[in-house]
């Protein structure tokens, strides 16, 4: 039986990474947390605080703008598939659209871990392939969770040990409900990119 298909027999604890690096990233980070809480299958128990990021990029490829990231951690009684279609159901209402991988998008919404699941699909790696070495996801995720553990190691001290660990600028904590934040990642307002571009 695929693990990905399994339904959960009591509600799985799941961590989930949003990010946002064109257009209006903190209203479309709002609109997904809202999205996500009001699903019935779904329970969100923490919103982490927002982290400005620098972009981690291919090498060799155009420099981004810097993201907006964030992690809710919640529990779930749908299957890891239907999670993650919901997920990229949410990005396309966006406006996401796949230009170059690690390109910049409107909206990502990538499952770090389900409780319980490992799986080498390459749809849908679980844990996340790359969690363990990105700071833009660990320090939110250790903030809304000092104690989480990834693959038996402590979020936090991975969070520390991260690469990218200096490219998080700050971190809001009241930034779902704030009015005080700005709406772009950088001064500039930067354009999505649009199909044609692909
Ligand atoms: N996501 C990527 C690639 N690079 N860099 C930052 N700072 N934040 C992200 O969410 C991010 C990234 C691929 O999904
Ligand atoms: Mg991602
Ligand atoms: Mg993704």
């Amino acid at each position: 039986m695929d693990p990905l298909s399994l339904r959960p027999a009591a509600p799985a604890q799941v961590v989930l990474a949003l990010g946002a690096n064109v257009g209006k990233v903190v209203p479309t980070l709002r609109t997904a947390v809202r999205a996500l809480s009001s699903l019935e299958g779904l329970t969100v128990t923490a919103v982490a605080p927002l982290a400005r990021t620098t972009a981690v990029t291919i090498p060799g490829t155009e420099p981004q703008p810097d993201y907006l990231n964030t992690v809710l951690l919640a529990t779930t009684t749908m299957t890891p598939r239907e999670l993650h279609e919901v997920c990229q159901d949410l990005e396309a209402a966006a406006g996401r659209v796949r230009t170059a991988p690690w390109g910049p998008r409107t909206l990502d919404i990538d499952l770090i871990s389900f409780e319980g699941v490992t799986s080498d699909d390459p749809a849908l790696t679980l844990p996340h392939p790359r969690a363990a070495e990105r700071a833009f996801v660990l320090v939110p995720w250790s903030t809304a969770d000092p104690f989480a553990e990834l693959d038996g190691r402590s979020v936090a001290a991975l969070a520390e040990a991260a690469p990218d660990r200096g490219g998080l600028r700050w971190l809001a904590l009241d930034w779902l409900d704030s009015d005080r934040l700005p709406a772009l990642p950088t001064g500039q307002y930067v354009v999505p990119p649009t199909d044609d571009q692909v």
